[in-house]
C-alpha cells in the first residue's frame, strides 16, 4: 500500500520505459536546439567530436561535453541563451559573486515549468491547497524567494512573501497568520526556533506543520532538531539556478529518505570527479544535470560540483522517479556560507589589496548555535584591530559575506609541503 499521493500523478508515476523514452527524445531535442542556436555549444560539440545525431541512446550522453559554471561566466550575461532577449520574462543571478555573477533567464514556458516542479516539491513536502505558506527564502536575484513563491501559488497555497532576515517580524507573522508551511534554509529554521522559544512558544503552540529546507547542506541531526523544536516535519529541497532554481528535487514527507528528482524535466547522471566517467546508480560522485525542457537557457550535462549518489528505485511512495541522497560535499572549493556561495579565491582577491597582509591565510568554518561562522586567519606584520576591521568591511562589501578576521604572526599558518595546501578547515560537521 502506498503512503503518498502526488501533485502530478502522471509524471511522478510514469512507467520507467516510457520515462526513459521521453528523456531520450527530450535530450535529443535539447542537443539539437543548442547546436543550432548557441555558438558555445556548437564549439563544444565540435571539440568533443559529437553531433546531436550521435545521441541515439541514453548511454550516448556520456560522450557529450560537460557545461561548467565558467561557461556561464565566459558568456556573461546572455551568451548561452537560445531565445531572443525579448522573450525573457525573468532573470535571476547566482549569489556570492560580484561582477562575474552567473545570470540565468526564463521565458514564459520556463516559468511554467519552474512553478510546476516547485508545486510538486511543496506537495511532496506535505503542503496542500488552502494552506498558508510562510516563504522566508530571499526574494530578489536569488532564485529561492520568487521560485518557491510561484510554485506555492501554482499549488494553491496562500503565499506570505516574507523573504529573509528581520527575525522579530517573522516571529510576529508566524504568530498572527498561523501558517502551516515554511520554506527557508535549515540554519535559518534554527534561528527561528530560537526566537520562537524566547517568545515562550513550545512546539505545540507553533502553527507550522511542514518545513521545506534547502540551499545549503544539512544533516539528519539538524532535521531532528528542527522538527523537535518547531513541532513539524522537515524535508529537503534541492536545486540550483543554472538548472532552474529550487525544486529540482524534494523528499517526500512520509519517507524523508532521499529527494525525488523531477526526472521528466531534469536528467541526472553521477560521474567520477576525476575522470568524468558516468558511474552506476548507487555510487557517489558529482551530480551532473541536464535541463531537457527549458527553452530560454537549457544546459546539457551541467557539472553541479555537488557530491551525492542516486538511490535505488524501490521506495515507499510508488514514484518511478529516482531519488538523490543528501549532498555530501563539493568537488570544487566552493563554500556555502548561510546559503551564499563563496570561493576562497574571492577572499584571496580582497586580501591582495592590503599591503600589510601576507599571502598566507586559512579559513575556518564552524557552526555557532545555528549559524555558520567563517573565521579568516591571515598573517600580518601589523597587529592592528583597525586593519582587521577594514578586512571584514571590504569582504562584506565585495563578496557579500560576514567573516571574523584574526591577524596572525608571520610563519604561524600552515605552508604547503608539496601537496595541495588545505586552506579551508570545515568544522561544521564536527559536533
Ligand atoms: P545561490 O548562488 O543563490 O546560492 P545557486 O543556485 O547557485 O544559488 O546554489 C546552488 C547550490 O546550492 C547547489 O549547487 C548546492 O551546492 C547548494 N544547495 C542547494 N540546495 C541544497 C540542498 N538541499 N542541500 C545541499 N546543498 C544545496
Ligand atoms: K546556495
Amino acid at each position: 500500500s502506498l503512503s503518498a499521493d502526488y501533485f502530478n500523478p502522471a509524471a511522478e508515476t510514469m512507467p520507467v520505459p516510457e520515462l526513459r523514452a521521453l528523456q531520450l527524445a527530450q535530450l535529443q531535442a535539447t542537443a539539437e536546439r543548442l547546436s543550432q542556436r548557441v555558438p558555445t555549444y556548437r564549439a563544444k560539440f565540435a571539440a568533443a567530436g559529437v553531433t546531436p545525431g550521435d545521441l541515439s541512446s541514453l548511454s550516448d550522453l556520456g560522450r557529450f561535453p560537460f557545461t561548467y559554471k565558467s561557461d556561464l561566466r565566459d558568456t556573461y550575461p546572455f551568451g548561452l541563451y537560445s531565445v531572443p532577449r525579448t522573450e525573457l520574462r525573468r532573470i535571476h543571478a547566482s549569489s556570492g559573486t560580484t561582477g562575474k555573477a552567473t545570470v540565468v533567464g526564463y521565458d514564459q514556458h520556463d516559468l511554467d515549468i519552474f512553478a510546476e516542479v516547485v508545486a510538486r516539491s511543496l506537495y511532496a513536502a506535505g503542503a496542500r491547497p488552502g494552506m498558508l505558506f510562510h516563504n522566508a527564502y530571499g526574494y530578489g536575484l536569488f532564485t529561492g524567494g520568487l521560485g518557491t513563491h510561484a510554485g506555492g501559488e501554482r499549488l494553491g497555497l496562500g503565499v506570505v512573501p516574507v523573504s529573509g532576515g528581520n527575525t522579530d517580524k517573522q516571529v510576529q507573522l508566524i504568530e498572527d497568520f498561523e501558517p502551516e508551511v515554511i520554506a527557508c534554509t535549515p540554519s535559518y529554521a534554527m534561528v527561528l526556533a530560537d526566537a520562537l522559544a524566547r517568545r515562550g512558544h513550545t512546539p505545540e503552540t507553533i502553527s507550522l506543520k511542514y518545513a521545506v529546507l534547502g540551499a545549503e547542506p544539512w544533516t539528519d541531526t539538524m532535521r531532528r532538531e528542527v522538527e523537535r523544536r518547531l513541532g513539524l516535519k522537515a524535508t529537503n529541497i534541492y536545486g540550483l539556478s543554472e538548472i532552474i532554481g529550487p525544486g529540482v528535487a524534494n523528499e517526500d514527507v512520509s519517507e524523508q529518505s532521499g529527494s525525488y528528482l523531477w526526472e521528466d524535466h531534469f536528467y541526472p547522471e553521477i560521474v567520477d570527479p576525476e575522470t568524468g566517467a558516468v558511474l552506476p546508480d548507487g555510487e557517489f560522485g558529482v551530480l551532473v544535470l541536464s535541463s531537457m525542457t527549458r527553452s530560454a537557457m537549457p544546459v546539457l550535462r551541467y557539472w553541479t560540483g555537488d557530491i551525492t549518489r542516486l538511490l535505488p528505485a524501490d521506495n515507499s511512495t510508488g514514484r518511478t522517479l529516482r531519488r538523490m541522497d543528501g549532498i555530501q560535499g563539493r568537488s570544487d572549493d566552493m563554500l556555502i556560507l548561510r546559503g551564499v556561495n563563496v570561493y576562497p579565491s574571492q577572499l584571496e582577491a580582497v586580501l591582495a589589496h592590503f599591503t600589510e597582509l601576507r599571502p598566507h591565510y586559512q579559513l575556518v568554518l564552524s557552526r555557532s548555535g545555528a549559524m555558520d561562522e567563517l573565521l579568516l586567519k591571515v598573517e600580518s606584520g601589523r597587529h592592528d584591530p583597525v586593519l582587521s576591521r577594514e578586512v571584514v568591511i571590504r569582504i562584506k562589501a565585495q563578496v557579500g559575506v560576514s567573516v571574523t578576521c584574526e591577524l596572525c604572526e608571520d610563519g604561524s599558518l600552515p605552508r604547503s609541503e608539496g601537496g595541495k595546501l588545505k586552506r579551508v578547515l570545515d568544522l561544521r560537521a564536527v559536533r
